[in-house]
């Protein structure tokens, strides 16, 4: 009898290497589909051709169906058979008609990928091998289809019926049911069709193109969420006209949806003219939403448009090229996003988000190319390695290019890949011809995995500097010899007694193991000033002093610079504190004075400046992860901060005060006003608590709510109580809102986090069927390094068991809870082997599902 183990330990591994073009393509589909929650009908027409001269059967994707009925050019058929999930059918000529029908039931999808049920509506998700869960097709990305889609339905049930493309015909049935139809004239592979059928109110707009077409844009929600769509329309029309101004990229349909689902398992789908969101990345009113999620928001709604060139008229020829759309699209989101505010606050946000997800992932187990050799389940391929360093790898080819002549590339691009199904290599090879470089070794960068260590140091002898440079990068999984890479290093020089600069900003391309710079005609000491606008996404080590890191603070005149180097003395000190026990706060103190004197910093900035590294960052920095003294170390630093600046802090916490308004200005001081709050808390102010309670109740928007309860949830004061329930009380009809609730208390710095959370686990409002809300509490906790790591293990033994409980149910969202178990080489043997216990508890579970089992295996190698 076959073990269900040795079974799973037999995973199939899909290798880049073996791709090959599809046997027969599909260029027309008509669906057809008789909508019901609990049984729905699918039939399929598919017109096919043979893809070259060969004799193989069509095969077609499906998962966990049998058609009821399957017939070739009108004709029913039974000589079809099921190999494995595939429907094979024998064809004989170069040109058929296939049709299938099946039932699929979505009420009973859990997985939340295929047709299901939402909120009583029903949507889809095919990304990436969603749409086999509907239908027989070959699920692939170079299969590209037109598709019409007839849909009938419930009208009281179904009042509104949506598809991809422009829709064409609507009409009544009898009995209740009503139709429609829709056309989508551009070709596209399957993981881009989407329906949504549901009872939905619309908030309408209209963009004119730079053409002159006028699009009708629509944002569908629940009726009662209707006043919190204006600022996702908003940012669609402002997305709109920056793809136009900055890439020449025109919309091309008559329509353009976005519908707001609240299961949803990543953030938002950019399904061809009918975009399926996360309600989270869409609703919004200055009640609910904090500035993070207005921003997001525009991010999310920019970065599903922008697809609609980068992915959809041009996508993927394999999952392997995910980057291609992901990467290029998240560089394209961030400088929409850079455009809409500051430029240098974004950049420190983006370099921050990629340091607390990316490099730990290509530091540990998981750690895989940009562009992988091998998956088990694609679905654990969409990871920060794939979008945030795929953006990276633009950013620098972009760096080396200069704007116009990347212009003149992706324009080069998006018009000879137009229609087709592309790869990195191609993408590449544009930037090679329009920018006339040579890209060889450039492309190591898609090979290879793991974050370069740079070492850098600046010798300086009269007028003369020599800046020596060496590369390293780590071996990863699989990948134990790596060659040099090409890191595009933004260099400047700045005297030492002047506070200017000596040379002129230079951009430095070094691509090998080791190399030199020499800098001649200095008057006076030179100070460095390395990987400026984070030109690399590397991790630079310098011998940098306290006092040279203090000096750049205040003096470069790159802000991401000067963040840099306030960041680097902070970690320096920090460190020092957690491993040595020596805790000298006073260069530290000093640079923050500093910086919170300069009145000619924009608040934003000086929020983002002031702060304290976190504490994974911390722990990234050291050989073995001490979460016990990396609290202690930074909790004493934001006590003595706290306390020699009070009155900065409380002059910051006066500042800017003024009724809500979303404008950058604002926001930034709200922000200052938060991080100021947490450092007078932090000091152990006996007014703390009173502080950020009345800042809790005078609130007139959810940023500064939410950040009066999070100073409050990690105090010791009973305040911290009545917030909790007042919040609980006021928002409980709100499903986001109460995300937050549940992830400020997972987030807290607190010795008994770890209870609270176990008992949260048990409310009646946490359910692990809704994706957000499992992550708000159980992914906020895994990200929450000092209660997570718990030396007893029970913060491991808490995410296993809501992990194997939520794989019944959600695979795709348990495998992405799994990585902070992986991160176990990175702890102490005893936290480590506890870690180690709970991935093989996991591996050893029935049934488990493919998707945790590849995360959790890679784990334990
Ligand atoms: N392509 C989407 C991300 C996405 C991927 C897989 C999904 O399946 C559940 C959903 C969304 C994006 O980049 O936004
Ligand atoms: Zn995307």
């Amino acid at each position: 009898m076959l073990d269900i183990q040795t079974s799973l330990a037999q995973p199939i591994v899909i290798r880049r290497e073996a791709y090959a073009a599809p046997d027969w393509l599909v260029p027309e589909v008509a669906l057809d589909f008789a909508l019901a929650a609990a049984a729905t009908r699918v039939r399929a027409r598919l017109s096919v051709t043979r893809n070259g001269a060969h004799d193989r059967p069509l095969r077609l994707d499906g998962a966990g169906q049998r058609p009821l009925s399957v017939s070739v050019d009108g004709v029913a058929v039974n000589d079809w058979r099921i190999e494995g999930e595939e429907l094979v059918v024998p064809l004989t000529g170069a040109a058929h008609v296939i049709e299938t029908e099946v039932e699929i039931a979505p009420e009973r999808n859990t997985q939340l990928m295929g047709l299901y049920a939402s909120g009583g509506n029903l949507c889809t998700q095919c990304e990436a091998e969603g749409f086999r869960r509907i239908t027989f097709f070959p699920d692939r990305p170079d299969v590209l289809s037109v598709y019409s889609v007839r849909m009938t339905a419930d009208k009281a049930l179904y009042p509104v019926l949506l598809a991809n493309g422009d829709p064409v015909e609507s009409g009544e049935l009898a009995d209740g049911r009503h139709w429609a139809t829709w056309h989508d004239p551009f070709p596209k592979p399957s993981y881009l069709f989407a329906l949504v059928a549901g009872n939905l109110a619309v908030n309408r707009g209209s963009f004119t193109t730079m053409s002159g077409r006028v699009v009708e844009l629509g944002i569908w929600v629940r009726e009662s969420d209707l006043a919190k769509t204006d600022h996702a329309l908003h940012a669609l029309k402002l997305a709109m006209e920056w793809d136009e101004r900055v890439y020449g990229r025109e919309y091309d349909l008559d329509v353009f949806n976005i519908v707001a689902v609240d299961d949803f398992n990543f953030g938002a789908m950019e399904n061809k003219g009918l975009n399926i969101f996360n309600s989270r990345y869409i609703l919004a009113d200055p009640d609910t939403a904090t500035d993070y999620d207005y921003d997001a928001i525009a991010a999310v709604v920019a970065h599903e448009y922008f697809h609609n060139w980068s992915g959809n008229r041009i996508t993927c020829r394999d999952w392997f090229q995910l980057s291609l759309k992901e990467g290029f699209t998240v560089y394209r989101d961030q400088g929409f996003s850079a455009d809409q505010g500051s430029r240098a606050v974004k950049r420190i946000e983006d370099v921050r988000g990629l340091r607390a997800a990316q490099f730990p992932e290509d530091a540990g187990p998981l750690a895989h190319p940009v562009r992988p050799e091998s998956y088990q389940e694609i679905s654990n391929f969409y990871t920060a390695t794939i979008y945030n360093k795929g953006a990276e790898l633009i950013r620098m080819m972009a760096s080396i290019l200069g704007p116009e002549t990347f212009r003149a590339a992706t324009d080069l691009y998006f018009d000879r890949f137009d229609g087709t199904a592309a790869t990195c290599e191609d993408y590449v090879a544009c930037m090679e011809e329009a920018g006339d470089v040579d890209l060889t070794q450039f492309r190591l960068w898609y090979a290879q995995a793991g974050t370069p260590r740079v070492s850098a140091t600046l010798d300086s002898v009269g007028s003369r500097a020599t800046l020596t440079l060496e590369q390293h990068v780590p071996p990863t999984p699989g990948q134990s010899d790596k060659a040099p890479m090409v890191l595009p290093l933004r260099v400047k020089l700045f005297g030492a007694e002047s506070g200017t600069a000596l040379t002129e900003e230079r951009l430095v391309l070094f691509d090998r193991a080791r190399d030199t710079i020499i800098f001649e005609g200095l008057a006076e000491r030179p100070v460095l000033s390395i990987n400026r606008g984070f030109s690399a996404p590397v991790i630079v080590e310098s011998d940098r002093s306290a006092a040279d890191l203090a000096f750049l603070s205040a003096h470069d005149d790159d802000p991401f610079a000067r963040y840099e180097a306030m960041q680097q003395l902070m970690l320096d000190t920090l460190v020092a504190s957690a491993v040595h026990g020596r805790a000298d706060h006073e260069g530290v103190i000093a640079a923050v004075a500093n910086t919170l004197d300069d009145a000619g910093l924009d608040p934003a900035f000086v929020a983002e400046a002031v702060l304290l590294p976190s504490e994974s960052f911390i722990g990234d920095q050291m050989a073995v992860v001490d979460p016990d003294a990396i609290f202690r170390a930074r909790e004493a630093l934001r006590r003595d901060l706290g306390r020699r600046l009070d009155a900065q802090w409380r002059r910051a916490l006066a500042q800017g005060v003024a009724p809500y308004a979303y404008t950058p200005e604002a926001k930034g001081f709200r922000r200052l006003r938060s991080v100021a709050l947490g450092y007078i808390a932090a000091s152990g102010a006996a007014d703390a608590a009173e502080l950020a309670f009345a800042q809790f109740e005078a609130a007139d928007n959810m940023t500064d709510r939410q950040g009066a309860l999070t100073t409050l949830v990690s105090g010791t004061s009973d305040l911290r109580i009545a917030a909790l329930d007042i919040f609980y009380n006021r928002y409980s009809d709100n499903a986001l809102v109460l995300d937050k609730w549940f992830q400020v208390q997972a987030l807290a710095s607190r010795d008994d986090t770890g209870a609270v959370v176990a008992a949260l686990t048990r409310h009646p409002d946490f359910t692990l069927a809704n994706p957000n809300r499992a992550r708000a509490l159980v992914g906020a906790f895994s990200a929450n390094q000092r209660a997570f790591h718990a030396a007893d293990g029970s913060g491991y033994r808490l995410l296993a068991d809501q992990l194997i409980a939520l794989d019944r149910l959600n695979p795709q969202t348990a495998a992405k809870l799994l990585p902070p178990l992986g991160r176990r080489r990175r702890f102490d043997a005893a936290r480590s082997g506890l870690m180690r216990a709970e991935l093989e508890r996991i591996v050893a579970t029935p049934g488990l599902s493919k998707d945790v089992f590849e995360q959790a295996s890679k784990s334990l190698e």
